[in-house]
């Protein structure tokens, strides 16, 4: 058996289609250009490929971008400030802080600043709070990416075992939490692994479908897989240069050898990557619809 693939680009690219006209739809009606803040802090080299991206789908759609890029030595004061002045702007509706900052900079105190309303990222403790009890207005990106690819490829998660590996609280914890929900595309018995499971291959052998958000390439292999699975695979490594000298990427999962047991799995890159984008100009639309006509 060789896995079907699993392919983000191209459903992120419808998704975006239909964002498009809801944004032009919007705009229409209201008068205002939903905006997106996105803040980068440093120059690592992933955060800058993922910021542009961000942007440039922003502007895609029809939405404003207003980028922010700051050096590395900025302070936690001046970010506060910062994030203060885009919660106040009424033309910013989302304000996205690129993860990981610096080290000096203190990433809870940064979150907690966040106008929750505007916080599209869904990481503010109100909205992780809201997420939990299921009652989200913007369920996190990567997480809503990989629940919207499992639904658009007709894979049923009710009753369905899901085996996350991986604990981390922009990826394991939410997409664990969201499809235990008892909702549509959810509904599932939900298992977490994390580096200090016993015996990591006994779970993910019985998953239906499985997460892999483990940041390890490699951390799982052909016969942890239970013929047939779903396998979606968060991560993204980057493994060494192309001959072009762009930064060669692999995924947390054996890709050539599951894919030989898998029923359907995600590449890297092209799979949960552009996903993760597409629900951010979701969240942001979703964002400009609370603050311009009071619901979403
Ligand atoms: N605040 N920080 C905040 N929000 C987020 O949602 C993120 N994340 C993660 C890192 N920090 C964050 C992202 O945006 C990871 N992430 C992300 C976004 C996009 C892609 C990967 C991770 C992506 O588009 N990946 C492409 C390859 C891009 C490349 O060439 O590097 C893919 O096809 O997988």
């Amino acid at each position: 058996m060789t896995a079907e693939i699993l392919d983000g680009k191209q459903i992120a690219a419808a998704i975006r289609a239909e964002l498009a006209q809801e944004i032009a739809d919007f705009v229409q009606k209201t008068g205002v250009t939903p905006g997106l803040a996105t803040v980068l802090v440093g120059d690592n080299p992933a955060s800058v490929s993922y910021v542009t991206a961000k942007g440039r789908t922003c502007q895609e759609l029809g939405m404003q971008s207003f980028q922010h890029t700051l050096p590395a030595s900025l302070s936690e004061q001046e970010l506060l400030e910062l994030v203060d002045r885009l919660n106040r702007d009424r033309q910013v509706h989302g304000i996205l802080v690129q993860l990981p900052l610096p080290k000096h900079i203190q990433e809870s105190r940064v979150l907690y600043a966040m106008d929750p309303n505007k916080d599209v990222d869904g990481f503010h403790p109100v909205n992780v709070g809201r997420l939990l009890i299921g009652e989200e207005i913007f369920p996190p990106c990567t997480p809503a990416g990989i629940q919207e690819l499992i639904l658009r490829s007709g894979t049923p998660t009710d009753g369905a075992e899901v085996v996350v590996v991986g604990r981390s609280n922009i990826v394991g914890k939410p997409i664990a939490v969201m499809l235990m929900q008892k909702k549509r595309g959810a509904n599932a018995t939900v298992t977490v692994c994390h580096t200090r499971t016993r015996n990591l291959a006994e779970h993910t052998r019985r998953a239906d479908i499985l997460i892999v958000a483990a940041g390890a390439p490699k951390a799982v292999t052909a016969e942890m897989v239970k013929p047939g699975a779903v396998v979606i695979d968060v991560g993204v490594n980057r493994i060494g240069t192309t001959e072009s000298g762009k930064p060669k990427l692999a995924g947390d999962v054996d890709f050539d050898g599951v894919r030989a047991v898998a029923g359907k799995i995600t590449p890297v890159p092209g799979g949960v990557g552009p996903m993760t984008i597409t629900m951010l100009m979701r969240n942001t639309l979703r964002a400009a619809r609370l603050q311009v006509e009071g619901r979403s």
